[in-house]
C-alpha cells in the first residue's frame, strides 16, 4: 500500500465518520390532529400510548401554533421557512413555485449538507382522499428528496361497516360517502389495508436499510389520519363506545359574540349533525388517532431495535389543529385555539425531558433542527431557532405567534386577537382559555385591543417586507 493511498483512506474514513457523527432526523407529521385528542395534552379517553411515551422522553410544547389552519399552506410554510403572507403559498401547492428554485426546503437543506433525505406519503400537501386513493404525489417537491414513496389506501371504500355522519339526517343514506366529509369505516382486516399502515411498514424498512449507511438520514413520515374519512381497523373503535363520548359543553348564546360573516361555517347545524352523529364523529376521530399512534409506535420501535434511537432527533407534530365540537364547530380553517394550536414534541438524545410553555411556531422547526444538527441556518428563513428551549424550557424566544385561516390570529401568552378586518374576537386566554367571552366590544379592553392590533400590523409588515431574497 502506498503512502498516498493510505492518506486517502484515512482522510475518507475521517470524512465519513464526521458526516455519520451528525444525528439522524425522523420527522413524523400527522394530518388534522388536534392536541386536545392526545393523552399527553390531557385527553383522558383517547388512547395514544406511543405519542405519550415520546412526550416523556423529549420536550412537549404546550403552546405551539401552525402558520395556517389548513394543509397546503401550513406544510409549505413549515417546509420552506416562510409565512404564507410572505411566500403567497396559500393554495394547493408545495410552495416551490412561489418561493423559487434558488431556495432550499428544510429537507433539501439537509440533502445538500450530507444527509440522505426521504419522504413517505404526505409531507408536502396531498389531497385526502383524492391523492391518497390512487397513491399520487400531490403537491410534492421532488428536489427535496433522494427517495420518495406514496402509500395508496382505499379510504372511504375500505371494506367494513361504513357510515356518513354529515348532511345525512336520520342516517337514511347507508355506507360511507366519498370526498372530504365526515365518513367513517370500522374496517375489516389489519393495518396494511390502510395508507398509514403501508407508510409505517415502509418507514420500518427504510430505518433498517439506513442502519449501515455511511451518511445520516432525514426521514419525513406523513400519516394521513385523523384527516377524514375517519377509517381505521375495527379494533381501534372498540375502546370508544358511544356512551363514553362526552361532547364539549353547549353554551347558551355561545355564538352571539362570534362574528357570523367571518367565522368557520362548519357547524353542527349547517352540517345537520344530531347529537348521536356528533358523538360518532368524535368516536371515529379517536379511533383514527389511536390507529395513527400505533403506526407511530411501529416506526419508533424500528429506531430502537436498530440501535439508532440514541443518535436520532425525533419530531412529532401535525399540520394544524381541529375542532371536535367546541362552539359547535368542526374540522379546521377556524383560527380559534383548538384549530390553530398543534401538538409538538421534539426529542433530542441526551437532553432532559421537559414541558415547555413558551410560544413556538411550526415555522421554527427548519432553523431549530438545522442548528441542532450543526447546519447553517439560511439567512432568509423566517422561522426562529428555538433549540435553546430544549435546554431551558422557561426560555422565551417569541412574544407572540402569528397564524392564519379564516382571518389572522395573533396570540400572546395572555391575549388572542382573531382579526377578520371589520370584525374580530379578543380573548383573555388566562381567564378564558376556551374562548367563550369575546371582549372586542368591551370598552374596558379598548387599550388591550389597540395594542394587539398595532402588534399584528407590525408583525404582518415585518414578515411581508421580507422579499425572500435576503441572505
Ligand atoms: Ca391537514
Amino acid at each position: 500500500m502506498t503512502l498516498r493511498f493510505l492518506a486517502i483512506l484515512i482522510l475518507s474514513s475521517a470524512y465519513s465518520l464526521s458526516a455519520r457523527d451528525k444525528p439522524n432526523v425522523l420527522f413524523i407529521i400527522s394530518d388534522d390532529l388536534t392536541a386536545t385528542a392526545l393523552g399527553c395534552y390531557g385527553n383522558k379517553l383517547c388512547k395514544t400510548p406511543n405519542i405519550d411515551r415520546l412526550a416523556t422522553q423529549g420536550t412537549l410544547f404546550r403552546r405551539a401554533y401552525c402558520q395556517a389552519t389548513f394543509c397546503g399552506p401550513s406544510r409549505a410554510s413549515l417546509m420552506f421557512g416562510y409565512y404564507p403572507y410572505a411566500s403567497k403559498a396559500t393554495g394547493y401547492t408545495s410552495g416551490r413555485k412561489e418561493v423559487g428554485e434558488d431556495k432550499d426546503s428544510w429537507a433539501q437543506h439537509f440533502k445538500k449538507n450530507g444527509y440522505h433525505s426521504a419522504r413517505i406519503s404526505k409531507v408536502f400537501h396531498m389531497g385526502v382522499p383524492t391523492d391518497i386513493g390512487p397513491g399520487r404525489d400531490g403537491a410534492d417537491d421532488p428536489a427535496s428528496w433522494n427517495e420518495a414513496y406514496n402509500s395508496p389506501g382505499p379510504e372511504s371504500k375500505t371494506p367494513g361497516f361504513g357510515e356518513t355522519l354529515q348532511d345525512n339526517p336520520g342516517g337514511l343514506k347507508k355506507g360511507a360517502a366519498g370526498g372530504n366529509r365526515f365518513s367513517t369505516v370500522e374496517a375489516d382486516g389489519d393495518h396494511l389495508v390502510h395508507s398509514d399502515g403501508k407508510t409505517a411498514e415502509k418507514a420500518v424498512e427504510l430505518i433498517h436499510k439506513y442502519k449501515d449507511m455511511n451518511k445520516p438520514f432525514f426521514l419525513a413520515v406523513g400519516f394521513v389520519r385523523p384527516h377524514v374519512p375517519l377509517v381505521a381497523p375495527r379494533k381501534y373503535f372498540e375502546p370508544y363506545p358511544i356512551d363514553k363520548i362526552v361532547l364539549p359543553p353547549k353554551i347558551p348564546n355561545d355564538w352571539d359574540d362570534i362574528p357570523m360573516n367571518s367565522a368557520n361555517r362548519r357547524t353542527s347545524a349547517n352540517w345537520q349533525m344530531d347529537l348521536i352523529q356528533q358523538k360518532k364523529v368524535v368516536r371515529a376521530y379517536y379511533a383514527s388517532v389511536s390507529f395513527m399512534d400505533a403506526m407511530t409506535g411501529k416506526v419508533l420501535k424500528a429506531l430502537q431495535e436498530t440501535g439508532q434511537r440514541d443518535n436520532t432527533i425525533v419530531i412529532f407534530t401535525s399540520d394544524h389543529g381541529y375542532h371536535l365540537g367546541e362552539h359547535d364547530l368542526w374540522m379546521k380553517v377556524s383560527i380559534h385555539e383548538e384549530s390553530a394550536k398543534v401538538p409538538l414534541i421534539i426529542c433530542v438524545p441526551g437532553k432532559k425531558p421537559a414541558v415547555c410553555h413558551s410560544l413556538a411556531e411550526l415555522i421554527d422547526l427548519y432553523p431549530t433542527v438545522s442548528k441542532l444538527c450543526g447546519l447553517k441556518i439560511p439567512g432568509n428563513n423566517q422561522g426562529k431557532d428555538i433549540s435553546g428551549m430544549l435546554d431551558d424550557p422557561a426560555l422565551k424566544v417569541r412574544d407572540a405567534v402569528l397564524s392564519s385561516g379564516k382571518g389572522r390570529l395573533l396570540r400572546t401568552e395572555k391575549w388572542a386577537l382573531l382579526d377578520y378586518g371589520k370584525t374580530g374576537e379578543l380573548y383573555d386566554m388566562e381567564k378564558d382559555p376556551k374562548q367563550y367571552n369575546n371582549l372586542i366590544n368591551d370598552s374596558k379592553y379598548a387599550e388591550v385591543l389597540s395594542g394587539m392590533k398595532e402588534k399584528l400590523k407590525a408583525k404582518l409588515a415585518e414578515v411581508q417586507k421580507n422579499d425572500l431574497g435576503e441572505k
